[in-house]
């Protein structure tokens, strides 16, 4: 009679800890599920441009909603006359050719023309350069982004979607 109490006690005294560790468990996925939705609100997304001329990604993906931080690079050593690059965000039905074209006359301001094409844009820059900016994502939906020093639109261009 004596042992089975003692085995009991020893029985609860093992589920207590169980019940414990599982309570401690619990709290993790509830602190990942915090840091998800803090997550959500900004997202991080880099590209980086290279002396060949390309962007490294074809495509960046957000949800709308966000704040997007993005950096961008200059993966190459050509300087800025020569090779610069910018990643130029536009808007839905841009004339690409002819934003292209107007941002070629634009030198002064490093090939960012007046344009109310532009959602948001980076600084021009060269080799082993980095730049960052931050913008809310325009609503759901796909749009172009280019680099506009004169020559490169043709090659360097990809998707950015909305989600
Ligand atoms: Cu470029």
């Amino acid at each position: 009679m004596k042992l089975r109490i003692l085995t009991l006690a020893v029985a609860a005294l093992l589920v207590g800890c169980g019940a414990k560790k599982q309570k401690k468990d619990a709290e993790n996925p509830v602190a990942t599920e915090v840091q998800a939705q803090k997550a959500e609100e900004v997202v991080t997304l880099e590209i980086s441009g290279t002396d060949q001329m390309q962007f490294d990604k074809a495509e960046l993906k957000v949800k709308a909603g966000q704040k997007v931080t993005l950096t961008f690079k200059h993966a190459g050593n050509m300087p800025k006359d020569a090779m610069g690059h910018n990643w130029v965000l536009l808007k839905q039905g841009t004339d690409i050719p002819a934003f292209a074209e107007k941002a070629m006359g634009a030198k002064d301001t490093d090939y960012i023309p007046e344009s109310d094409a532009i959602i948001a844009h980076t600084k021009l820059i060269g080799g082993g350069e980095t730049d960052t900016i931050t913008f809310d994502a325009p609503e759901k939906g796909t749009y172009d982004y280019i680099c506009s020093f004169p020559g490169h639109y043709g090659i360097m261009k990809g998707k950015f979607i909305v989600e």
